[in-house]
């Protein structure tokens, strides 16, 4: 058992072209458990955070305007081993390497409006969900309870 929890996000081309539900169902399908959703519209600080890996790359200014052009419905999920299998449900960054039948292979067709983002490792999904929700998500010593009852611990 490999339990794990992840930071998943319609960026706001997704959210513009009516696809939240569609992301949504898609994880749900797969069994993946929902524990947290909002539509926020991120601030600037905590979207260059949120890219921080990306700041020497030319195209990080863009990506962070981008990410703050709109609303986002940011996401915490549960599921078995769900950082590599959401990945795989998400695809490729590039338009002409996303397979067909995944969300960005059906979906996107361009490198930066790429619908959704899913967190590449344990690292960074505890990163991502502290700077955009709480710590407390990230937590798993108490990961039997249901997560109202977590929330109390
Ligand atoms: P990922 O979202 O598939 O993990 P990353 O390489 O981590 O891809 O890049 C993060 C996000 O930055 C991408 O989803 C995309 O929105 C944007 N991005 C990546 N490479 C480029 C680029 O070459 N031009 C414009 N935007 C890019």
């Amino acid at each position: 058992m490999t339990l794990q929890r992840t930071f998943i996000m319609v960026k706001p081309d997704g959210v513009k072209r009516g696809l939240i539900g569609e992301i949504v169902k898609r994880f749900e399908q797969k069994g993946f458990q929902l524990l947290k959703a909002e539509l926020m519209v991120i601030e600037k600080e905590k979207a260059e955070l949120h890219y921080m890996e990306h700041k020497e790359k030319p195209f990080f200014g863009e990506l962070v305007d981008f990410i703050t052009s709109g609303p986002v419905f940011a996401m915490v999920w549960e599921g078995e081993n769900i950082i590599q299998v959401s990945r795989l449900m998400i695809g490729s960054t590039s338009p002409e390497s996303a397979a067909p039948g995944t969300i960005r292979g059906d979906f996107a067709n361009s490198k930066q409006e790429n619908i959704v983002h899913g967190s590449d490792s344990i690292v960074s999904a505890e990163r991502e969900i502290a700077n955009l929700f709480e710590p407390l998500l990230t937590r798993f010593s108490n990961q039997n309870l249901p997560y109202d009852e977590q929330r109390k611990t």
